[in-house]
């Protein structure tokens, strides 16, 4: 059964949309391995602080399938798709790597890019899965954490007060 890793992020209401969309993915996939909290600088435009994370699931579903529910989350928590980039969002759910799946098509790019451009995704997946390697260039994602230009990095581990009580 292939693990799945998705990459989550909010910056509107993200003290609802984080804990909401956590507990819309284990209903979706069951048990999940939850990575810290990571309050981050919006990378590409100014605006509010992000939360962004990393979860762990195993599933059998079709990727196709997967990346479908991940849209439906989406929507719930009021996310409309206006195709920009870089710009505030309810919630985003990326699906980022599946087992050791390689796809590239008009919809799905796996795994994505933004694992190794961006530490708000590297950072928080080195944390929970740091022997786990890259399925295309073979390197464990602690390495390419560890190999990472931290100079101007804007973001920290955060314990928001909805985490202490679960
Ligand atoms: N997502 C983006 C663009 N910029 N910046 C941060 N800090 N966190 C994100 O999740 C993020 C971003 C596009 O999806
Ligand atoms: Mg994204």
């Amino acid at each position: 059964m292939p693990r799945g890793y998705i990459s989550i992020g909010s910056n509107i209401d993200r003290d609802k949309n984080i804990p909401a969309s956590l507990q819309a993915l284990e209903h979706r996939f069951g048990k999940l391995i939850v990575s810290s909290i990571y309050e981050t600088e919006p990378v590409g435009f100014s605006g509010d602080l992000f939360y962004n994370l990393i979860v762990g699931f195993d599933s059998d579903l079709d990727v196709k399938e997967v990346a479908q529910q991940l849209r439906q989350i989406e929507l719930d928590r009021g996310r409309t798709r206006d195709c920009q980039k870089f710009t505030a969002r309810t919630l985003d759910l990326d699906l980022i790597l599946y087992g050791n799946l390689v796809l590239r098509d008009e919809q799905l790019q796996i795994p994505r890019d933004e694992i190794e451009r961006y530490a708000f995704v590297l950072e928080p997946l080195a944390e929970i899965a740091p022997t786990l390697k890259h399925p295309i260039n073979h390197i464990s994602y602690a390495e390419l954490w560890d190999k990472f230009d931290k100079t101007n990095l804007k973001q920290k581990r955060i314990t928001p007060s909805w985490m202490l009580t679960k």
